[in-house]
């Protein structure tokens, strides 16, 4: 508790009321060390408990290698995770000397944090970067993800590559999220074989139950929104240009974004504080505000008081949009009181007036199959090495018929968005009216016009369904917070040939949703929320997804 404390004042940087607080009577009683549940265990109090010497890195890694050898490809056979970092227990032994000698670099010092496998690591750490695709197995990327490069000089221990649904899910909309040829079908821990979501799944799943302290999952158009949703998990959709998406295998310069999935805001702040950032490689990043804000700072239970929070019903008041369950709308609703019990006032409708012409547009997927074939071309072009001989997208789709076995084992033969995307010819007339259109649609009838007409501070949406598009098509950001659960009794749908959705006790989340670069605001609205009503402590994960090693097992 005390430690806990300390640490609290450290990141709020009040560090001067430390040795005060050192000297209270209570600080000097000896109490027996209490291991934080590494099920729930947030990074305050990992780096607490690292801190006062309770335990070290190399046992949390340990731990955290138990707990996935448990559950991955034993018992509920998860399959969330798809390589270990073999060099992880050294990072976390000389991470130890150095905090014993110098103290922690950051809030991040020691913590293991698991990467979506589209993310690079420099291959000779010893893993791969394929986005689960057997036509990268063994390449060799130029460096890091830009992200990584942060993480490690923030002291972050990479503990491994998370599975995804195969290239983002950008091989076919028919594909089960989750699906990969590397690393199979992942499937939520809240029901067995129900649908983790995706594209981000294991990162999802691995979170949900204490695989790792903490993650990192990509969006093009809800990939971290909806396996965090699924997953009763909090993730952040920053505002495309406020991560690098240098060295993360693409889908669209226009919409992919480097995000974290964690189980609290607090540890979202944390991740994104050290992530966010300019960019030489990544132009996009050029345009963000000069100063990373700490985002931690953002975390303020009273951040609803006051504010706007318009609810743009069109995008999802349409039964087949929001999921079959009724439960959804239900628990919204709860959560718009909610809100405005925290002091916002709801205003309800706040339609975006291009809603209507969002659900019919064809114009993200126009952008998304040309930026694809040119952005993942390029990528192949730059790898070092490519055992699989593999140099294009055109390569890619022979690689995966002449592979079956590997990339396309019954019911999961379909490639159709690649060879969609292999059919675009590059940056011409309709691209750039269709990059236009998203914009107009996005932004300026979309988002930005709900905001003005209404003097909204924010939009808020169930994060189910394709409420992401709008952000997505605009590049702006999505909080989501846990936000509720399907009831025992719901129907069991199918979502793949082995996945199912809804299902029963399979979570759900709630979004906040605004304009570019106000991540700050919309943490706080999230964390408001998700303080008030702590949802994501309601439910676990069915017994046998629950791993049993805890760090006493491991000291
Ligand atoms: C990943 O690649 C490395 C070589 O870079 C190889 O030694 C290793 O076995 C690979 N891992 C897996 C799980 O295939
Ligand atoms: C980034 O650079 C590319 C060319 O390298 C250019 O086409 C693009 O407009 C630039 N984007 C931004 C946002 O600066
Ligand atoms: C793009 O959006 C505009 C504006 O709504 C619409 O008129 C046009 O048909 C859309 N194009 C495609 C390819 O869907
Ligand atoms: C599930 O239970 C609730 C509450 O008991 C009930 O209102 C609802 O109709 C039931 N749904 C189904 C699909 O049986
Ligand atoms: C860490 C881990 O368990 N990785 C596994 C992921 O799935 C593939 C395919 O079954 C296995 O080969 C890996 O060992």
């Amino acid at each position: 508790m005390l430690v806990g404390l300390l640490f609290v004042l450290a990141i709020t940087g009040q560090c001067l009321c430390i040795p005060s607080i050192l000297s209270f009577p209570f600080a000097t009683r000896a109490k027996p060390i209490t291991f934080p549940d590494l099920y729930e265990a947030s990074v305050p109090e990992l780096q607490a408990g690292l801190n006062a010497g309770h335990f070290t890195s190399v046992d949390l890694v340990k731990a955290y290698f138990a707990r996935i050898e448990e559950v991955n490809l034993k018992g509920p056979a998860l399959r969330a995770v798809l390589e270990l970092n073999p060099s992880a227990l050294a990072q976390a032994a000389s991470l130890d000397r150095e905090r014993k000698l110098k103290g922690a670099r950051s809030t991040l010092h020691g913590i293991p944090i698991l990467l979506k496998d589209n993310i690079a690591t420099i291959a000779s750490e010893g893993m791969n970067t394929t986005a689960g695709s057997f036509s990268l197995l063994g390449s060799v990327v130029p460096e890091d993800a830009g992200v990584v490069k942060r993480l490690r000089k923030a002291g972050a221990i990479i503990l491994g590559k998370a599975n995804l649904s195969e290239f983002a899910h950008f091989r076919a909309g028919s594909l089960p999220s989750g699906w990969s040829g590397r690393g199979g079908q992942n499937t939520n821990a809240y029901f067995p074989n129900a649908d983790p979501c995706g594209s981000s799944s294991g990162s999802g799943v691995a979170t949900s139950i204490g695989l790792t302290a903490v993650s990192l999952g990509t969006e093009t158009d809800g990939s971290i929104t909806c396996p965090s949703s699924n997953n009763n998990l909090a993730g952040i959709k920053p505002t495309v240009g406020l991560t690098s998406r240098a060295g993360v295998i693409p889908i669209s310069a226009h919409q992919d974004t480097v995000g974290p999935m964690t189980r609290s805001l607090t540890d979202a702040a944390i991740v994104l504080s050290v992530i966010a950032g300019k960019d030489a490689n990544d132009n996009f990043t050029l345009a963000q505000p000069s100063r990373v804000p700490d985002y931690t700072k953002a975390l303020n239970k009273n951040a609803l008081r006051g504010k706007r929070i318009g609810v743009p019903r069109r995008v999802f008041t349409d039964d087949s949009i929001t999921g079959t369950d009724p439960s959804v709308n239900v628990a919204f609703n709860r959560a718009l009181d909610i809100i405005r019990s925290l002091g916002a006032t709801v205003v309800d409708p706040a339609d975006l007036p291009s809603a209507d012409e969002i659900a019919i547009s064809n114009n993200e997927t126009l952008v998304l199959d040309v930026d694809f074939k040119v952005q993942l071309n390029d990528w192949y072009e730059a790898l070092k090495k490519n055992p699989s001989g593999v140099r294009s997208l055109a390569d890619l789709i022979k690689f995966n018929d002449d592979h079956p076995e590997l990339e396309e084992p019954p019911q999961l033969e379909d490639q159709s968005e690649l060879i969609s995307s292999e059919a675009t010819n590059g940056f011409d007339d309709a691209f750039f009216k269709a990059l236009a259109f998203d914009q107009e649609l996005g932004k300026t009838r979309g988002i930005d016009a709900a905001l003005k007409a209404h003097r909204l501070d924010a939009l808020v949406l169930p994060s189910t369904g394709f409420t992401t598009v709008p952000a997505a098509i605009a590049g702006y950001p999505i909080i989501t917070v846990p936000l509720g659960f399907y009831p025992d009794n719901v129907t069991i749908g199918s979502a793949g040939p082995t996945t199912f959705y809804p299902a029963p006790g399979v979570p759900f989340g709630l979004s906040f949703l605004g304009t570019a670069f106000t991540d700050f605001d919309l943490i706080g609205f999230g964390f408001a929320y998700e303080q008030r009503t702590k949802t994501r402590l309601a439910r676990k994960a069915f017994a046998a997804a629950i791993p049993k090693t805890q760090l006493k097992d491991v000291i």
